[in-house]
């Protein structure tokens, strides 16, 4: 069913890799004027806009935007057990991970009396996105909340499509995380509106704007993040997930086939890649995705992400090759099941996030590591990371002179003033030493 690639013996460029399992086109320009055109009608009439996109959008009208505090209570008190602990240790773990995100000051002395000192400033507010359309994602509200809390946000407003199965309210088991992370700061409202909600603030909700939106979405989300870029900042824009494993024979045929199908579970447009040197691997996990996924829950999902172009066993003559192949496509998620997975890893330059042997598949990280499960996708981790506590930072220079350490600089400082034409500069440095 999934269709294998073998490119042993061919040409090995980045481009000519690449171009052997395209990702699946999703087309975020085409969703621009519709977003465009609904966060203009938020702009404009504020929350009735949001009542009624949610009216035409979610299929039901909120009786209100804002959650009132007494949901919140009512959303703990019904969290079954078993999930609010594996929440609260996620929490846990998560906060211990993105504690090493933060990095710290540091002062620079580059001169007798000149020093140039680096803070990490966090933004004073964020505003996260939680979709609740095909899936919802509690985990996702800790992997977001949880590093702009770490990184020092003081204010987080959280926006979730109203769910016309909870009369109009928020999805109980979001407002349940929100709470046990402190965020009461939670609208009923959803797609693009929420996005320029956040962004451009609603005055007749007491809604204020946000400095950075994060979360995921459908195309028309990721849309409205790309219209709202210069009125807030964004992290990466979210596509369709992803998984690339590279393995050898060592690996166990069973474990790879249930990793690339635990990520094919997510979307059609999902790309599950294996990349391998040998081929009875490659003929052994074929034949178990093949079990695997006309028996899965989700079983239409995985099989149409499975068959899509997106998706492959790639054969490589060398471990090498399958590490160029992985930099090519650079992958949302990497996880490296070889005899030797450090010696693998060394060549590795682009992944999202890296699962290293038998013993950490992507699902650990998506739910329970303590590593972020907000990842760069569609090939963004050749320029782009997972989201964290530095998402929400801002390095900030500070610059301490005395007169003479100005002093012995400002020959220079006048030589470039006079080089750019513009005196003033020079004039504002020697004005400094006129009673001299
Ligand atoms: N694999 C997804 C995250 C997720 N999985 C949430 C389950 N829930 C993108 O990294
Ligand atoms: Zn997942």
């Amino acid at each position: 069913m999934i269709q294998t690639i073998d490119l042993r013996g061919t040409p090995k460029t980045p481009a000519a890799l690449l171009a052997a399992v395209p990702r699946a086109l999703t087309s975020v320009t085409s969703a621009t004027d519709i977003a465009a055109e609904l966060i203009d009608d938020v702009r404009a009439r504020g929350k009735v806009a949001l009542l009624d996109q949610a009216e035409r959008l979610d299929r039901v009208r909120p009786e209100q935007v804002r959650v009132p505090d007494s949901d919140f209570a009512d959303a703990v008190a019904e969290l079954d057990p078993a999930v609010r602990a594996a929440v609260e240790e996620t929490i846990r773990r998560v906060r211990l991970a993105s504690a090493a995100q933060v990095p710290p000051m540091v002062t620079t002395t580059v001169d007798a009396g000149a020093t140039i000192t680096q803070r990490w400033q966090p933004v004073n507010r964020v505003g996260l996105y939680v979709p609740a359309g095909k899936a919802v994602y509690p985990s996702s509200v800790v992997m977001n909340v949880v590093p702009a809390q770490i990184a020092g946000v003081s204010s987080i407003a959280l926006a979730s499509p109203p769910q016309s199965r909870f009369g109009g309210r928020v999805h109980p088991t979001i407002l349940a995380v929100a709470a046990l992370l402190g965020v009461d700061e939670v609208y009923a409202m959803g797609g693009a509106g929420a996005i320029g909600a956040l962004a451009y603030g609603v005055p007749d909700l007491g809604l204020e704007p946000v400095q950075i939106v994060t979360g995921p979405g459908n195309v028309y989300v990721a849309a409205a993040k790309r219209l709202v870029r210069g009125q807030a900042g964004i992290d990466s824009e979210a596509g369709p997930t992803d998984i690339l494993v590279i393995a050898d024979e060592t690996a166990d045929p069973l474990l790879v086939a249930a990793d690339l199908v635990s990520q094919a579970e997510h979307d059609e447009l999902a790309a599950a890649v294996l990349v391998t040197d040998s081929v009875a691997l490659a003929d052994a996990v074929s034949a178990r995705l093949g079990v695997l996924a006309a028996s899965t829950t989700h079983s239409e999902r995985v099989t149409a992400a499975l068959t899509g172009t997106q998706s492959a066993i790639v054969l490589v003559d060398d471990l090498l090759v399958a590490a160029g192949f992985s930099n090519a496509f650079g992958p949302e998620h990497l996880e490296i099941q070889t005899r030797e997975p450090e010696v693998v890893l060394a060549s590795i330059h682009n992944a999202g996030a890296i699962f290293l042997g038998a013993h950490s598949p992507v699902s650990l990280g998506d739910y329970s590591a303590g590593s972020n499960h907000v990842l760069p996708t569609g090939g963004q981790s050749r320029f782009s990371s997972a989201l964290g506590a530095y998402t929400f930072l801002r390095p900030q220079q500070i610059v301490t002179y005395s007169r003479e350490a100005l002093r012995a600089v400002s020959a220079n400082i006048a030589a470039f003033s006079d080089a750019e034409n513009l005196p003033a500069h020079g004039d504002a440095v020697t004005a400094r030493f006129a009673q001299d």
